[in-house]
């Protein structure tokens, strides 16, 4: 299995897979009993089919029970294979649903591997980190709803329940607004240089059932709305917002721009302001990401505006005047009952312990000694192991983006390693996947796979138990598997 349960033991005997699986969860949540009985009765009957392995007759139970006394870990689960029936017992719905999850792929593997027979074993698992992390740009190429459902699936088969999804960039926005309606009328749609149209955005009754849909899962989302760069579709709508004015369009290139909102004017602030209150309304998670990397000051200095800010806040310069933004949106979300997430770059400025910063330049060392100095909470994604846009390949005619980061450099990533004096303040980890050469979802699924299951493992597995030779062979074990 991947990711590796904490504690798995085998005893020794084996049984074939009935015709018939009954499922019960015990405190009569019927609705899920029902969607779970047929998924995996349905999931079982596909492998044999497959495989050609004729099922017995007979029925087996697989009870899902809700027990306090399985109060080991919050998202963690029991589970009990013998004597031809299945138990689950976790203290919460999510470790009920982890659970299960860790079935399927025993089901898969017992169909794949072992003939149609469930070994007998007792499993006690519970994850290594609270956050387990995957990132989607949507902006440099757009992928619809029925991929991002299908991307959710794949996290909640992997254990993963975070997804950062990267809603806006230079490139495009993607989120339908009624207050700013020009945000997706215009801000949606680049013109490529061979003049084509390209873009897309969400509609809010999509992305409803979307955050619905993840939270039936146990996947919380964190919408980001990169500020003051990374903007230059936001500018490309409401060009007031810039410094100097122009006519801007997306950017049809890759790349970082040097047209970043204004931080001077004061439309600027009640536009995010504004923004960030429907945002906040339609995503119902306790965090939103608001970027803060790449943003070129150039035009902040010599801007009349920022100037004035600069000098009237007694700001040392245009860093501080990053952070002045950045605390004014984060009093505002907090205000809406959010947490503000930023990009490593927001520790440059000085901000106060409330964001959480994610470290994603170089190995992250260097972040993450300033945010334990500074009290914030931190989330590792450093780009040389964690960022799958990267090659995973040496091989010249490997695909991604200019760096490589193999299986094993994933595998071998120990976020404990990063940590300093204040390992308390670190939540977990996440891999992004920035798209700008991924322009459809199979790209998607080359790139995100295998390195996700070694992203799993890491997250889930105690690090005493992880061993990249047995990875390597329970990876080979599931190849199909998703
Ligand atoms: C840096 S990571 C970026 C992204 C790019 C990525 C490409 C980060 C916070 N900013 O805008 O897509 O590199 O690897």
């Amino acid at each position: 299995m991947i990711p590796k349960p904490f504690s798995d033991v085998t005893t020794g005997g084996d049984f074939a897979i009935p015709e018939t699986i009954r499922l019960e969860f015990q405190d009569a949540r019927k609705a899920e009993e029902e969607l779970y009985r047929g998924y995996l009765n349905s999931y079982a009957r596909d492998l044999s089919a497959q495989y050609g392995i004729e099922s017995p007759d007979g029925m087996m139970w697989v009870r899902m029970l809700l027990n306090s006394e399985t109060a080991h870990h919050p998202e963690g689960y029991v589970m009990i294979i013998e004597s031809g029936d299945i138990r689950i017992n976790a203290s919460t719905l999510q470790g009920l649903k982890s659970g299960f999850q860790s079935l399927l792929q025993l089901v898969f593997l017992a169909f794949w591997q072992h003939h149609g027979r469930l070994q007998e074993r007792r499993i006690v698992d519970k994850p290594r980190f609270a956050w387990r992390g995957l990132h989607l740009d949507v902006s440099r190429h757009w992928f619809g709803a029925s991929f991002i459902r299908q991307y959710l699936e794949w996290m909640e088969a992997l254990k993963l329940n975070r997804f950062h999804w990267h809603l806006a960039d230079d490139q495009g926005w993607r989120l339908e607004s009624e207050r700013f309606p020009l945000l997706h009328q215009k801000g949606a749609w680049r013109k490529e240089a061979d003049g084509t149209v390209y873009g897309g955005f969400y509609r809010k009754d999509e992305i409803r059932e979307l955050v619905a849909y993840a939270a039936s899962m146990g996947i919380e989302v964190i919408p980001e709305i990169d500020i003051p760069g990374h903007a230059q579709a936001i500018l490309a709508a409401y060009p007031g917002l810039a410094c100097f004015p122009q006519d801007f369009e997306c950017l049809n290139v890759w790349g970082i721009s040097t047209h970043i909102l204004c931080a001077g004017k004061d439309e600027t602030i009640s536009f995010l302001e504004d923004l960030l209150s429907e945002v906040a309304e339609l995503f119902p998670g306790p965090y939103i990401h608001l970027g803060g990397d790449e943003a070129p000051k150039d035009h902040w200095k010599s801007c009349p505006h920022c100037q004035k800010r600069i000098r009237e806040q007694g700001l040392k310069d245009e860093e501080e005047l990053q952070s002045w933004l950045l605390k004014k949106m984060s009093s505002h979300l907090r205000g809406l009952g959010k947490q503000v997430i930023g990009w490593d770059e927001i520790l440059d400025g000085n901000i106060d312990s409330e964001p959480i910063v994610m470290v994603w330049r170089g190995d992250g060392k260097d972040a993450v000694a300033k945010a334990e100095a500074g009290g914030n909470a931190y989330i590792l994604c450093p780009n040389s192991t964690l960022y799958f846009d990267w090659k995973q390949h040496y091989a010249t005619d490997a695909f991604g983006s200019h760096g490589v980061s193999t299986l094993e450099h994933v595998y071998s990533f120990d976020p404990m390693s990063v940590t300093g004096a204040s390992p308390h303040l670190l939540l977990g980890a996440q891999a992004n996947v920035w798209t700008e050469y991924m322009p459809d979802p199979a790209r998607v699924k080359a790139l995100l796979f295998p390195r996700a299951y070694a992203l799993a493992e890491l997250l889930w597995t105690p690090q005493e138990e992880r061993d990249e030779a047995d990875f390597l062979a329970r990876l080979k074990a599931l190849e199909g598997y998703l």
